[in-house]
């Protein structure tokens, strides 16, 4: 586990090759992330979507929704969504987001990992909406999970983990989506909610 940061409301660099990855260990701190926590459980219109895994289709293990500038359309594990009008709460944590890491976003992708059992299999955001070298800011609230990556290609590269907790932001960008998958486990000492939001910025086709 990567246990280089200090608790800094500023991005900070992961050293990994191929990639560009920066972390806040303490961009928002309680009692503001705990607010925002309770917040969005309560005001996000959150669905369980169904998704195509190897021609058969199954629920996705944990909650979504995305909201983000109207008009925008995007697809995520095969299929299409539109997404809802943002909302005060998520148009504030867009400025924060955006004033941090000096990029822009028209939308965002809401989890909610419900407990341990929930979770995100290995993948890259590299669907073609987004650009061949997307900026993806992920800020994380309630229980911490740890965060994954391994490379797409090097194995000899060690994966490298993050923990992230409550009030944390991660920024990958560059060639990170290119060269390296991301995944969140399940973990079964956790038994509290976690809620991600990555924003993105979407190419309008
Ligand atoms: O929950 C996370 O930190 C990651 C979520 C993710 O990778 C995604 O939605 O594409
Ligand atoms: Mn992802």
């Amino acid at each position: 586990m990567t246990d280089l940061f200090d608790d800094a409301a500023t991005l900070q660099a992961v050293p990994m090759p191929d990639a560009d990855v920066r972390f806040a260990r303490g961009f928002y701190r309680p009692p503001t992330s705990t607010a925002l926590l309770r917040t969005l459980l309560d005001e996000t219109a959150w669905r369980q979507e169904r998704i195509i895994v190897w021609n058969q289709e199954r629920l996705q293990p944990r909650l979504s929704a995305w909201y983000g500038d109207a008009g925008s359309r995007y697809t995520y594990s095969g299929r299409a969504f539109h997404p809802l009008a943002w909302t005060p709460t998520l148009l504030r944590m867009k400025a924060e987001v955006e004033t941090a890491t000096g990029e822009r976003y028209n939308s965002v992708l809401l989890n909610l990992y419900r407990d341990g059992e929930d979770s995100v299999s290995w993948h890259s955001d590299g669907e073609p909406e987004l650009g061949p070298a997307p900026a993806i800011a992920s800020v994380s609230l309630g229980e911490t999970r740890v965060f994954r990556f391994r490379h797409r290609q090097d194995k000899a590269l060690r994966p490298v983990s993050i923990a992230l907790e409550d009030g944390s932001l991660l920024l990958m960008r560059g060639s990170t989506q290119r060269c390296w998958q991301h995944a969140i486990m399940k973990e079964k000492r956790v038994c509290g909610p976690r809620i991600n939001l990555t924003f993105r910025q979407i190419r309008q086709g």
